[in-house]
């Protein structure tokens, strides 16, 4: 028989549970991707190319007795740059404040090198850790089988499979159990609630992240350079918002790319100023649908050399 528990009453504060999640894994996982579908709303850009995330975004998910106040997290990865540190550094800060990891992983590839500097940083985790494998609606079922063996190996934690694209067993009932004993298959929102220590909401009702509008904007316009440049042009961009003002019916923002070489200014202005136009009309349209409000977008590019290792841009950037 299915015992399903009764739905908790989210106005008794000692059935609710609330806490901080981080999201770590490997660049391309799905951390973002979950992130979004969890909060119910865009907050974190998503792209095929690695290092899309640069910081810590947090993003909260709420559910009947249930808070769960994500970290998104950049892709672990060996640094290179005063860039690659800060985003190192994001990942190593939001584990330290975090009640529960959860670590994505990739379920299209296979277990390598890679991810013994994942289970590193899980080791040194002292909270309750969950391992989520992702993308089942995309990896054939041996390979996953081969991903949960590896990682139910190093018990670290229960392993769940799920797909941020699909939703696929992400949002089950809390506390849902489908079928008899241990081993059957729960929701990741089920075993991470578990996890969890009862505790009233820490958010205010209605807020879904501690990030300020202006940052989505740079996000926007990051997003779209990812989509339509290539090699090492969007690794080498970033996006500085100049200025914000939404204290008139149109929106008026100023962002700066900031470039690595003068060789790059070329390939993002475009022939006859073409590929910037795209990008700037692309990134207004999509501020406007977000905000439900009329944008100008004026983007300037400027060369900033070597501006990956250069502390106060990177403050700047909230990096
Ligand atoms: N097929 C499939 N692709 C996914 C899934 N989740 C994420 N992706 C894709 O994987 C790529 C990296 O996703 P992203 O969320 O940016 O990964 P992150 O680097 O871990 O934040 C993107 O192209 C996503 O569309 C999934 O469940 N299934
Ligand atoms: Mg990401």
């Amino acid at each position: 028989m299915t015992a399903r528990p009764p739905e908790p009453d989210p106005s008794d504060t000692t059935q609710h549970r609330a806490g901080f999640v981080a999201l770590v894994g490997l660049p391309g996982a799905g951390k973002s991707t979950l992130l979004n579908r969890l909060v119910g709303e865009r907050l974190a850009a998503v792209h095929r190319k690695p290092q899309t995330t640069r910081r810590r975004i947090l993003g909260v998910a709420r559910r009947p007795g249930l808070e769960l106040i994500l970290l998104d997290t950049p892709g672990i990865h060996r640094p290179r740059s005063g860039l690659g540190r800060a985003m190192m550094r994001a990942v190593a800060d939001s584990l330290g404040g975090a009640d529960a990891a959860l670590a994505v992983v990739d379920g299209t590839r296979g277990p390598s090198g890679r991810d013994g500097d994942l289970l590193h940083r899980l080791e040194r985790f002292s909270g309750p850790r969950v391992i989520g494998i992702n993308k089942t609606d995309a990896s054939p079922r041996a390979r996953l089988e081969e991903l949960e063996a590896f990682y139910r190996e190093r018990d670290l934690g229960p392993v769940v499979l799920f797909s941020a694209r699909t939703g696929a067993n992400v949002n089950a009932p809390h506390g849902f159990e489908d079928g008899e004993g241990d081993r059957t298959p729960r929701s990741l929102v089920g075993m991470l609630a578990e996890r969890l220590p009862f505790s009233p909401p820490l958010y205010p009702d209605g807020q879904i992240t501690d990030l300020p509008e202006a940052f989505f904007a740079s996000e926007i316009v990051r997003e779209r350079l990812l989509e339509h440049l290539h090699q090492e042009v969007p690794h080498a961009a970033a996006v500085r918002i100049e200025a914000y003002d939404d204290s008139e019916p149109l929106v008026r923002i100023a962002a700066s790319l900031l470039l690595d070489r003068d060789s790059q200014k070329g390939i993002v202005i475009g022939r006859g100023g073409r590929m910037l136009k795209r990008i700037g009309s692309e990134a207004r349209g999509r501020i406007e649908k977000r905000l439900g409000r009329r944008v100008f977008l004026d983007l300037q590019v400027k060369v900033r050399q070597k501006w990956r290792d250069n502390a106060g841009i990177l403050r700047d950037l909230g990096l």
